[in-house]
């Protein structure tokens, strides 16, 4: 049985990338800070699909527990065949000037840094092993600033480059990187972005049919399930109506 290991799993993109691995015979471990959701999430997946599941819950950003967690791993759980970093979040929608320092802090932590440090601590495994998929959730944001986003937009950025960056430093070997970048899909992200206002939120995907978790899980699984010898380096996937960061016509 494969196993596939997703952070942010407890929401989201996140959540419906654990439900196409699990319909599809991966068994699973899940990260994201709020173990409530990861325990409902893997109860739900084992009376739908019998799926073994192993939570784990702790904050990206704590490099220490990630290293001390992704180290003591049980032993039959040490073969991560697909790592899926998706935990990541925009905070503010502000000019680059007026930004809040709190909310840079914690976008460049988590979308950037916590990334790296997973990535830092699954990927040697992978290459000993001589097998291996990193699929990165970047955005359509990192192809180009939009206003009021430049930080956000940045972290994804930064994710594109991270992506291109491991695909070379892998080229030797039988792993591969792929980097999704998502337009707008209607998940919590919008409500974590403006602090818990829901109206706020909701007037983001107005007027437009966003695409959802599930669409972007599907992305995941056909780049996770091609052929080895095919790598996806990157997929860019906009809903209907968008064209680009910045470009959405609304009814
Ligand atoms: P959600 O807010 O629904 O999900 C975000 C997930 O990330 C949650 O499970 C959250 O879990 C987790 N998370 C956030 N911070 C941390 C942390 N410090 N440690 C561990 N887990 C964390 O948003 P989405 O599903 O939309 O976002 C998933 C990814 O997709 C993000 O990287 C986002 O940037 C990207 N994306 C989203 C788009 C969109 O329009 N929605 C478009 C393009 C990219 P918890 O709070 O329990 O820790
Ligand atoms: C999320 C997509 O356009 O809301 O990465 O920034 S967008």
């Amino acid at each position: 049985m494969k196993t596939v290991f997703i952070t942010g799993a407890s929401s989201g993109i996140g959540e419906a990338c654990a439900r196409k691995f699990a319909q599809n015979g991966y068994r699973l471990i899940l990260n994201a800070r709020r173990e409530d959701k990861l325990l409902q999430l893997a109860l739900q997946l084992k009376q739908d699909y019998g799926t073994p599941t192993l939570i784990l819950p702790f904050d990206v950003r704590d490099r220490d527990t990630v290293r001390d967690r992704l180290q003591s791993l049980p032993t039959d759980w040490q073969d991560i065949d697909v790592l899926v970093n998706n935990a990541g979040l925009a905070l503010g929608l502000e000019k680059e000037y007026e930004g809040d320092f709190d909310d840079w802090d914690t976008m460049i932590d988590t979308n950037i840094k916590a990334l790296l440090t997973v990535t830092r601590f699954v990927v040697p495994e992978m290459v000993k092993r001589g097998k291996g998929h990193i699929i990165n959730i970047g955005s359509v944001a990192g192809d180009a600033a939009y206003a009021n986003g430049a930080v956000y937009c940045a972290t994804k950025a930064a994710v594109k480059v991270l992506s291109d960056g491991l695909r070379i430093d892998v080229s030797d070997t039988p792993l591969r990187v792929t980097n999704i970048k998502p337009g707008l899909v209607e998940t919590n992200f919008s409500v974590v972005r403006f602090h818990g206002d829901k109206e706020r939120a909701d007037n983001v995907y107005k007027g437009i049919q966003p695409l959802n978790g599930n669409d972007i899980a599907d992305c995941v699984w056909f780049a996770a399930s091609a052929p080895e010898h095919v790598q996806i380096a990157e997929m860019l996937v906009l809903a209907t109506h968008q064209a680009s960061g910045s470009v959405v016509y609304r009814k």
